[in-house]
């Protein structure tokens, strides 16, 4: 048996595993992170959310917002093997941490609860999963609360995933609540004991007619992809146990089911069947290395799952090690080319890195101060690097806000701190606009962006303070006019002259600029132009409206000069002299940048849609039902970029959070009336 081959009984893996937590918000990761950790002795007692003692959300931003903002990563050992347990945020603003480490990870479970509320969220997870062909589990959490019956739920549940869900456990009712479970696999019926592995009790009576008309619906679903078992269905013969085990395992590897488990996270029911289901048919490393497309060698190779910089421990590199073996001082190379030095090998618990030796192929673990290491890199020890293992593209953004230091001292500090920022989580991105002179941060969400900023002041100690990005007006003209620009100046000695005539017109939306030289007879000597040209671009950077000013041409037709006195100075004055007495006279206008939005929310939200678009000045284009997505609706809108600014709050909001959109610029559009006056007003009022 190699180390991480197969088991005695024929399709165990042993070895490290690495299991991702996922599902909606508040169903319970957290809690069963701790369960686990409790139960597996990593830790003596089990924390509670409530509490704030837990070793998920243990960082002052998640303990301030109460919710997991981030991937907490944490390592036990149960039965002989180590396995890594990633309790990823449920919310969507934070679901990259959950993408990101998803390709590295064996298996995932799916923490849910029975609310039908959650459903489109737990359908956006499961396809995550899907996509990336993850194996995944259900544990159908917090049954302490169940109101119905689980097949029941099970039937709520179904329509979230591409895949049968294959119910493995039923529960065993006492009066209106549960008491335990009924292993649908073994066969074995198990009453629940707080904090301590369930007690195994007699399956009789009622509970063993239902147990056998459940397995029969478990096994049926089996045989779909197994002839064999459907024959011995058939012809009514008890198939043996290890071969239902074998078409759990093979049938969750191969991603064409999805088995349920049930449980209370918070007394630790049904953990430990959950460790053992996880021990026994979930993919090792190979298989996962394998996946990916690891090359075989003995070279190491990793995937970062997370980066990140720590107060006093420098940066450290969360890695899945796919291949070979890596220690302190071991040269790491990304698949981009730089190299750098492990320093420091650290075990995971939570915010809790303890140091250790080195890691061995399977093993997640932080590597120490990889200074070019970024979130979702490949690492290798051999001399060519090894290509990139997947590059999971980030979600595009739906929200923005643009900071400042809060002192100028700190200006300095706030590149390098957007570069760590960015590197950490790949679904912010830092942009700076040169004519705003803003720096905006586009990300997920209300929440994601103040976490961010949050995270400047307190990991990368540069407070700073935000506000909403200004929007992209211009200002255009409708009236065409002749207008002089003349220049001069005469204050003893060397005087200035500039004389200019210029045609001003408008373009048709979307032409920009053009200058034209139309002069004749060298009323303007030729190497004049060039400054009357320069005078009056510069002047249409701030038209009278206060924007810029596009879509019209200027034609230089007349002017004149003088022999001593004029200079490229004096004409670029000139021009900009006859912008701007010029332009006030051709009926200025203002635009405003009209993007086409893609809305993509669950069918019942999508009147809400309608309304939403509409009280912000969308035109709607149409709807259509969203490809590949069962009960889920595209909602297509044209809308000005002022009313998509905090779009997705309200989007959010209409669809219990999992509503999105996409957004590209489409063409200016006039802009009249009040709102366009509000927008001149406080365009002066800021000037
Ligand atoms: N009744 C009950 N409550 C639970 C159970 N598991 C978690 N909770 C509670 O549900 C809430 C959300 O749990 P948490 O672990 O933070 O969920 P997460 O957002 O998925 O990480 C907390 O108040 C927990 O105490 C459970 O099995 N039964
Ligand atoms: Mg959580």
């Amino acid at each position: 048996m190699g180390q991480n081959g197969t088991g005695p009984n024929g399709t165990r893996n042993s070895g490290p595993r690495c299991i991702a937590l996922v599902g909606p918000f508040q169903s319970g990761k957290t809690t069963l992170l701790e369960a686990i950790l409790a139960r597996t002795g990593a830790i003596q007692r089990q924390g509670t959310v409530d509490a704030g003692t837990t070793v998920g959300d243990a960082s002052k931003e998640a303990r301030h917002h109460k919710m997991s903002v981030e991937a907490t990563f944490a390592t036990a050992n149960f039965m002989g093997d180590s396995y890594t347990f990633i309790d990823c945020p449920g919310s969507i603003e934070f679901i990259q941490d959950m993408r990101s480490v998803l390709p590295a990870v064996d298996a995932a479970v799916v923490v849910c609860e029975a609310d039908e509320k959650k459903v489109p969220q737990l359908q956006l997870i499961l396809r995550e999963l899907e996509d990336q062909n993850i194996p995944h589990f259900l544990f159908l959490n917090k049954i302490d609360k169940a109101d119905k019956r689980v097949r029941e739920t099970i039937k709520l549940l179904q329509p979230a995933s591409r895949v049968p869900l294959l119910l493995r456990q039923i529960p065993i009712w006492n009066g209106d609540i549960i008491s335990g479970f009924v292993d649908l696999a073994l066969e074995r019926a198990f009453v629940y004991k707080e904090h301590a592995p369930s007690e195994i009790v007699d399956l009789k009576g009622d509970d063993l007619n239902r147990e056998k008309e459940a397995r029969f619906t478990m096994l049926e679903t089996l045989a779909d992809h197994d002839d064999e078992l459907m024959e011995q269905l058939l012809e009514d013969i008890q198939p043996p146990r290890d071969k239902v085990f074998d078409d759990l395992a093979k049938e969750l590897r191969d991603r064409i089911v999805c088995p349920v488990l049930l449980g209370v996270a918070s007394r630790s029911n049904g953990v430990l069947r959950l460790l053992k289901a996880l021990r026994h048919e979930t993919p090792g490393a190979d298989e996962t290395a394998s996946r990916l497309g690891v090359k075989a060698g003995s070279d190491a190779v990793a995937l970062v799952l997370k980066t990140f910089h720590t107060t006093h421990g420098g940066k450290m590199s969360i890695a899945r090690l796919l291949s070979g073996q890596a220690g302190d001082g071991t040269t790491l190379t990304t698949s981009a080319g730089d190299a750098g030095r492990v320093s420091g090998v650290f075990k995971l618990m939570g915010q809790h890195f303890e140091k250790r030796g080195q890691a061995a192929s399977g093993e997640t673990i932080a590597f120490g101060k990889l200074e070019s290491a970024k979130t979702g890199d490949t690492l290798s020890s051999g001399k060519q690097p090894h290509a990139a293992l997947t590059q999971v593209k980030p979600y595009a953004p739906v929200l923005a806000i643009a900071v400042q230091a809060k002192e100028r001292k700190d200006d300095v500090k706030l590149g390098p701190a957007f570069t760590k920022l960015t590197e950490e989580d790949p679904s912010l991105t830092v942009l700076h606009n040169a004519e705003s002179h803003e720096v905006v941060i586009w990300g997920q969400g209300e929440m994601h962006l103040r976490v961010a900023a949050e995270h400047l002041a307190d990991r990368f100690a540069v407070p700073v303070s935000t506000r909403p990005p200004s929007v992209g007006y211009r200002e255009t003209i409708r009236k065409p006019i002749t207008q002089r620009g003349r220049h001069k100046k005469q204050s003893g000695g060397h005087g200035q002259f500039g004389d200019t005539v210029l045609e001003i017109k408008p373009l048709p939306r979307g032409s920009g600029f053009k200058f034209e030289d139309r002069i004749t007879g060298g009323v303007v000597p030729r190497n004049y132009i060039p400054a009357v040209e320069e005078g009056v671009v510069d002047a249409l950077k701030h038209g009278p409206l206060g924007f810029p000013v596009v879509d019209l041409s200027v034609a230089l037709i007349d002017g004149s000069y003088h022999t001593v006195d004029s200079s490229d100075q004096a004409f670029r004055t000139a021009g900009r002299i006859g912008i701007v007495e010029g332009l006030p006279q051709c009926q200025p206008v203002l635009l405003e940048p009209i993007h086409l939005v893609e809305i993509v929310c669950p069918t019942e939200a999508t009147a809400k849609m309608n309304a939403i678009l509409s009280g912000r000045r969308g035109q709607i284009l149409g709807f259509d039902t969203r490809e590949g997505w069962d009960g889920w609706d595209t909602v297509r809108a044209q809308m000005p970029e002022s009313e998509i600014g905090d779009l997705i709050i309200e989007v959010r909001s209409a669809t219990a959070g999992v509503g999105s959109f996409v957004f590209k610029f489409d063409h200016m559009a006039e802009l009249t009336g009040r709102t366009a006056d509000q927008i001149i007003a406080a365009r002066r009022a800021a000037e």
